[in-house]
């Protein structure tokens, strides 16, 4: 029987899919979307599962889930006293992080992928992985996953239904997204959805014993098909490999969604910022990776900044569109955090510990020796043994790290103590600034206020970090990451500059853009900007340039404090350090705008000319020695 033949002579139902397919069909329900039906009957014709599960969402379900792969040592559940209702995966050692150089964007044309992602042809890669998933579930139960990337029922949300074999990730995207019986009655019988079919790669012959991490070492591809909104994910069981609403839907899939529908998905958290008289206003930063964007989401003012609060919406992620009023809207399209553990602790991060107390899940921590976790910087005395993310035993002289730098916590967001009240409103927040950074040494001011929404575009397409040994070899290149979106994109980065541009003709209200950088050094290579909490002072200032109330001095860049711009109760900051942590460098800023002609050459016809004619007029001011700049 095919689903054109006897099961579409009625209506498909959950029952006559089991029917059809003669596999059991855990927890059934109604669902009417014929669509979703005829979708999950021809991926389980296609993948011979033993068993197929239809997700409700329901706490009972997720702790059935959780048993059974405690039973299976999957999972451990933490110490209940110390850590409850929290569990703690540790993956295979070759599954432990996004594949960038397996990630694909198959658009119908190459220059649609443009020069900064994968391509490859869809109908060549749908043979490849039509191979690939080819009974590639045997033996395992079809988890089928509706969920709502948004608030439920929000005018920006989006529905998707992933499709996987693996409990760990039905029980990720319980906490990540709206999973459930929400999502499906959203979706109701003719709605919309992205499809999202993901694999470990690894079937299960009759009788063979299952390993505590499946995966497949050989093949790994996360696929997306932009024209069709679909996603395919095969070989990994980690992170935004699995995770499809994450970076895949929210990010890749929903950027391109964006670019046909005139809105914006970004890589950026979503704050609050509220002052003393309760005014408050919203912003969203854009940073790239190790940049501390978690850390930045929650911070927590100085205890000298009376009645100033800071509330959180995301971490990760903003999906913005126009509201009716014209001003830009942003939503938080996950539900959890998804963090980096090591170098989270109550120093850095308070909000987020405690956000982290209970009801998440671990992965690739390291075990101590009472059934709690621990990471390195967590605390400052490491516990003297532990069992490591790769169950060794570990100890503080053993000269090994005892969690993976990639490990992650799953937390639900509604435990985050600085959550903010509108953090699931479906209308979104209004953002009144942009935030756009990275880690530069030298160069980039702490802060500046860009002119205008094109040259604070064309900043934000700039913005970068400069390299580790560790990731290069190469110590101090820059390493150029736009709007921190650099392996997110799901189309050409050349478009995106002009989608980007191209919301000044629709937004009347367009946020302030400013450019930020915390991690400037010294001669001595000490950090100049003591960061985390005092990011508040540069958060207040921008408020202040937002409400109208805050003054600066013009620069060659744009807008940048003067030291008595910047409130500096409570701290010892002397007006020559500030000097040097905001002063312009005219040679370096000269080579610094001339790396961005190089940079931008490699988007050839699709960069936006804008960017060509402000990269003159940016780098013929700096040659002119020029100390203020037009158009603020
Ligand atoms: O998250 C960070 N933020 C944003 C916080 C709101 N980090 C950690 C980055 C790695 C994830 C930072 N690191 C920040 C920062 O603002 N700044 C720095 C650099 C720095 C590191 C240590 C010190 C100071 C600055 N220590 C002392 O000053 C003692
Ligand atoms: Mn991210």
């Amino acid at each position: 029987m095919s689903v054109h033949g006897n099961a579409s002579a009625s209506q498909l139902s959950v029952e006559s899919l089991a029917q059809g397919l003669q596999v059991p069909i855990h927890n059934t329900m109604k669902i009417e979307n014929q669509a979703l039906l005829a979708w999950v009957y021809e991926m389980a014709q296609l993948t011979t599962p033993a068993a197929i599960h239809f997700c409700d969402g329901s706490e009972t379900e997720n702790q059935k889930l959780l048993d059974l792969m405690v039973a299976s040592g999957t999972l451990k559940k933490l110490n209940e006293a110390k850590r409850p209702g929290s569990y703690l995966a540790c993956s295979d050692p070759s599954d432990v992080a996004r594949v960038e150089d397996r990630t694909f964007i198959c658009s119908e044309k190459i220059e649609d992928a443009g020069p900064t992602n994968n391509w490859m042809a869809p109908e060549e890669m749908r043979a490849t992985l039509g191979g690939l998933f080819k009974g590639c579930m045997q033996g395992r139960t079809m988890y089928v996953i509706p969920f709502s990337m948004g608030p439920l029922g929000s005018p920006i949300s989006q529905i998707g239904v992933e499709i996987s074999d693996s409990p760990y990730v039905v029980v990720n995207m319980k906490i990540m997204t709206r999973m459930g019986l929400g999502a499906l009655q959203v979706l109701g019988a003719e709605g919309f959805f992205v499809k999202a079919m993901h694999s470990v790669g690894m079937p299960l012959k009759a009788g063979q014993k299952d390993v505590l991490w499946p995966c497949n070492a050989e093949q790994k591809y996360i696929v997306h098909y932009p024209e069709e909104r679909a996603i395919w994910s095969f070989g990994s069981g980690y992170g935004g490999n699995a995770l499809l609403g994450k970076k895949c839907f929210a990010l890749r899939i929903a950027s391109t969604m964006g670019r046909d529908e005139g809105w914006l998905a970004e890589h950026m958290l979503i704050l609050g910022v509220e002052s003393p008289n309760k005014e408050k206003k919203y912003v969203t930063a854009a940073f790239p990776s190790a940049c501390g964007k978690t850390n930045f989401a929650m911070l927590i003012p100085p205890a000298t900044f009376d009645g100033w609060k800071v509330t959180t919406i995301g971490d990760d992620i903003a999906w913005i569109k126009v509201g009716p009023t014209g001003d830009m809207r942003a939503i938080n399209p996950e539900a959890g955090y998804f963090g980096v553990a090591p170098g989270t602790s109550f120093k850095t991060n308070p909000n987020a510990m405690k956000t982290i107390a209970k009801n998440t899940i671990f992965t690739n921590v390291a075990l101590t020796e009472d059934g709690d976790v621990w990471w390195e910087e967590m605390t400052d005395v490491p516990p003297a043994k532990l069992t490591d993310w790769q169950g060794q035993a570990w100890t503080p002289e053993c000269g090994r790290k005892s969690a993976h730098p990639n490990a992650r916590f799953t937390a639900p967001a509604s435990q985050c103590p600085s959550g903010d009240a509108d953090w699931e409103n479906p209308a979104g927040v209004p953002i009144s600034a942009m935030l756009f950074g990275g880690r530069r040494a030298e160069t980039v001011p702490l802060v500046f206020q860009t002119n205008n929404w094109a040259e604070g575009v064309y900043f934000a397409a700039t913005i970068g970090s400069e390299t580790t040994a560790a990731a290069t070899g190469a110590v101090g290149v820059v390493r150029r990451d736009p709007m921190a979106m650099l392996p997110f994109c799901g189309y050409n980065m050349g478009d995106y500059f002009g989608h980007w541009l191209s919301m000044a003709g629709t937004v009347k209200a367009l946020p302030k853009i400013f450019v930020v950088n915390w991690f400037r050094k010294d001669e001595n290579g000490k950090f100049m900007w003591p960061g985390y909490g005092d990011n508040m002072r540069v958060l207040k200032w921008m408020f202040g340039r937002v409400t109208g109330t805050a003054q600066a001095q013009n620069s060659t860049l744009g807008a940048i404090p003067r030291y008595q711009d910047l409130d500096w109760s409570g701290m010892d900051f002397s007006e020559a350090r500030f000097e040097k942590l905001t002063q312009l460098d005219q040679n370096k800023w000269i080579e610094e705008v001339q790396s961005h002609k190089e940079f931008f050459s490699k988007f050839g016809e699709t960069l936006p000319i804008e960017f060509i004619n402000l990269q003159e007029k940016t780098l013929r001011r700096f040659k002119d020695g020029a100390t203020t700049s037009p158009g603020l």
